[in-house]
């Protein structure tokens, strides 16, 4: 899973990335060149920490999330969109970590000139409206091109397209970003090859100050959530070792850090959950969308395990921990064996039999 973090200059987008990533990027840089910075961040999950206890494995492995800390946005590029290179970034994302300066500060001035969230999150999003207008028009204008010419694909398929382009148009054209409208399997693979930027889910994190009351935002639509966190303050959280971390948390009365939040929204707004597979060599987290079945399960694994595919044996993850093993499971009888098309649940530990 890849977001990317996105906002108004001096918002506090890579003081996010940081608390997010532990990471220790300069923050207050400031620029209008395009500049992205990735980290890798393991998932934190309790599940995982017990199942490593029982089993001892050499090397425990979180689900992992990247996040691509974009800088450079502005918003503002009116009528000619934005630059190429900085569109094929966005469009490569899963989805957006907006993050919304509501923080006031003296030493950080507001590129325009005083703090609104709810005015930079409509600009933000009138930035993307903009660009995926751009997309579907020039797509468009290539269709009726085809259209003409006509000698290459299917005219039923081109038509198809035009009709769906068309469409798109129209709901863009009433500032509604593209997640919140209904398409068919065949219209969303029509689209998929777009990265339409209003396509993608949106988590907003609305930069506090220490302290500070999250402001008012209308209610977020579909595929959108909204959080708050005081970003200063959890970036410097995510730089101390755990336990000192637990006590900072506590001491700002924290209850759950910002990182864990933003990760587990993530999760959830992306259509994520974890399976589990577990042995004395590895205990390790994957992630596969809601739904994903035993194949595909095995298949995020490693394609041979999804060519070969037998069967799958699935057992919770708190039954396996109580029954205390693999071969005690089997022997209780609770290690359910299914097959490929099996839809696998959150925190199942599942141990895929295969050919080799
Ligand atoms: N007071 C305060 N300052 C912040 C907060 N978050 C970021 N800043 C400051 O705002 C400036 C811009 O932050 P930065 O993360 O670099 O923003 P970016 O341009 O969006 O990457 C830096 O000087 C930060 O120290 C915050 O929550 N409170
Ligand atoms: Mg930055």
């Amino acid at each position: 899973m890849r977001l990317g973090i996105i906002g108004l200059p001096s918002c506090g987008k890579t003081t996010i990335f940081n608390a997010l990533t532990g990471g220790s990027l300069p923050t207050g840089v400031r620029g209008d060149r395009l500049q992205v910075h990735t980290a890798v961040s393991d998932v934190p999950d309790r599940r995982v920490d017990d199942l490593s206890a029982l089993f001892k494995p050499r090397k425990t492995i979180y689900a992992k999330v990247n996040y691509a800390d974009i800088g450079g946005l502005k918003a503002e590029s009116a009528r000619e969109g934005l630059p190429g290179q900085q569109l094929n970034q966005l469009s490569q994302m899963d989805g957006f970590v907006h993050v919304v300066r509501a923080f006031e500060s003296e030493m950080v001035p507001h590129p325009s000139g005083r703090v609104d969230a709810a005015r930079d999150l409509a600009a933000m999003e009138a930035e993307l409206l903009l660009n995926d207008m751009l997309t579907v028009e020039r797509r468009s204008e290539k269709l009726r091109e085809e259209r003409q010419k006509g000698g290459g694909r299917d005219k039923a398929v081109i038509e198809r397209e035009i009709a769906l382009f068309e469409r798109l148009a129209e709901a863009l054209g009433t500032e509604r970003p593209l997640r919140e409208a209904a398409f068919s399997p065949e219209d969303a693979r029509a689209m998929s090859g777009f990265g339409f930027l209003t396509l993608k889910p949106m988590l907003v994190v609305v930069n506090l100050s220490e302290g500070q009351a999250a402001p008012p935002l209308a209610a977020p639509g579909a595929g959108v959530q909204v959080l708050a966190l005081q970003g200063e303050i959890e970036m410097e959280i995510a730089q101390l070792p755990p336990d000192e971390a637990r006590t900072f948390l506590a001491e700002y009365g924290i209850a759950e850090a910002g990182r864990d939040r933003v990760l587990r929204a993530s999760y959830d707004l992306l259509g994520l959950q974890s399976f589990f597979t577990v042995g004395e060599d590895e205990v390790r987290a994957w992630t596969v969308a809601r739904g994903a079945s035993a194949l595909e399960a095995a298949g995020a694994i490693h394609t041979d395990l999804e060519r070969g595919f037998i069967r799958a044996e699935v057992i919770g993850w708190k039954d396996l921990l109580d029954l205390g093993g693999l071969a005690q499971a089997r022997a209780a009888g609770k290690l359910r064996v299914e097959g490929r098309d099996y839809v696998v649940h959150d925190g199942e530990v599942v141990h895929i039999r295969f050919n080799a």
